[in-house]
């Protein structure tokens, strides 16, 4: 899964092409790259990032969805919000990406009464404060029993389990002990019965991993850091990686498959 960020500081030229048409463009890379799924979003969910007003939020991503639909690469819209979904619905996307796992209001009905996938995100908090103090007796039972609530939630409103897709939320209210835990143990996750999407592309745990005084990195430059993590993360299970450096991660996991199938 390639991520398509369309925010005004996710491409800055001076100016020369609008948001929408860099976006687009940046899009097509990432297909040609070999992403099997693009990721289009317009409000950063970084811990602290401001959230975006709706109707800046669907200026954003509704022309780049519409554009991208000729293509014919399928589609998710990375929100929370019920308008975006339900606009991003209407013009043809795929698959809802909900970091709030449809727990905002009217989420759940605009899901079950369409027929696209869902990813169900586990996050302790909201974006603007949850890495202030993240706390959990034991991660991945409290991470999995989220999910299996969510997961019966999503069933019980009508969306088939074949729709869904789950997540354990890297980053999302975890320190980075949680983070490691969390993929280490990530069969526990498996058990759910369902595909997993993991997301640890340039994020700030693999800073911390690779030492305090690197820990600022530049995000390019924990790209490396990113593609191991994409490799063990399929390794353990996950089904759907989604990352900013498709062509590196596509190559890796082509080592990864041809060792696995052997
Ligand atoms: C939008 N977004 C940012 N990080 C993410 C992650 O780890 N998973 C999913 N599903 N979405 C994410």
């Amino acid at each position: 899964m390639g991520i398509v960020n369309v925010t005004p500081d996710s491409f800055s030229d001076g100016g020369k092409f609008n948001t929408t048409d860099k976006a687009v463009a940046h899009a097509m890379q990432l297909v040609a790259q070999g992403a099997d799924i693009l990721d289009i979003g317009g409000e950063s969910t970084r811990p602290g990032a401001t959230p975006v007003p709706l109707d800046e939020e669907l200026k954003r991503v509704i022309p780049v969805i519409k554009a991208l639909i000729e293509v014919g690469i399928p589609l998710s819209v990375d929100t929370y919000k019920p308008e975006v979904m339900r606009a991003a619905i209407d013009v043809g996307v795929d698959m809802v990406n909900d970091v709030c796992a449809l727990q905002e209001p009217h989420t759940l009905e605009i899901v079950a009464g369409s027929k696209v996938g869902v990813c169900l995100m586990h996050m302790q908090g909201r974006p603007q404060t949850m890495q202030a103090d993240p706390q959990y007796q034991d991660v991945v039972a409290e991470v999995t029993s989220f999910l299996a609530a969510r997961l019966k939630a999503a069933e019980q409103a009508g969306v088939a389990c074949e729709r869904i897709v789950l997540d354990p939320g890297f980053g999302f209210g975890k320190r980075t002990a949680h983070n490691l835990t969390l993929l280490n143990h990530l069969s526990s996750l498996q058990s759910l019965g369902l595909p997993l999407l993991i997301g640890l592309s340039r994020k700030s745990v693999l800073g911390q991993v690779l030492g305090s005084e690197v820990g600022d990195l530049a995000l390019d430059e924990r790209v490396h850091a990113s593609i191991a993590a994409s490799v063990v993360s399929v390794m353990k299970g996950a089904n759907i990686v989604r990352v900013h450096d498709v062509k590196p991660t596509v190559d890796a996991l082509k080592i990864v498959s041809a060792v696995m199938q052997n």
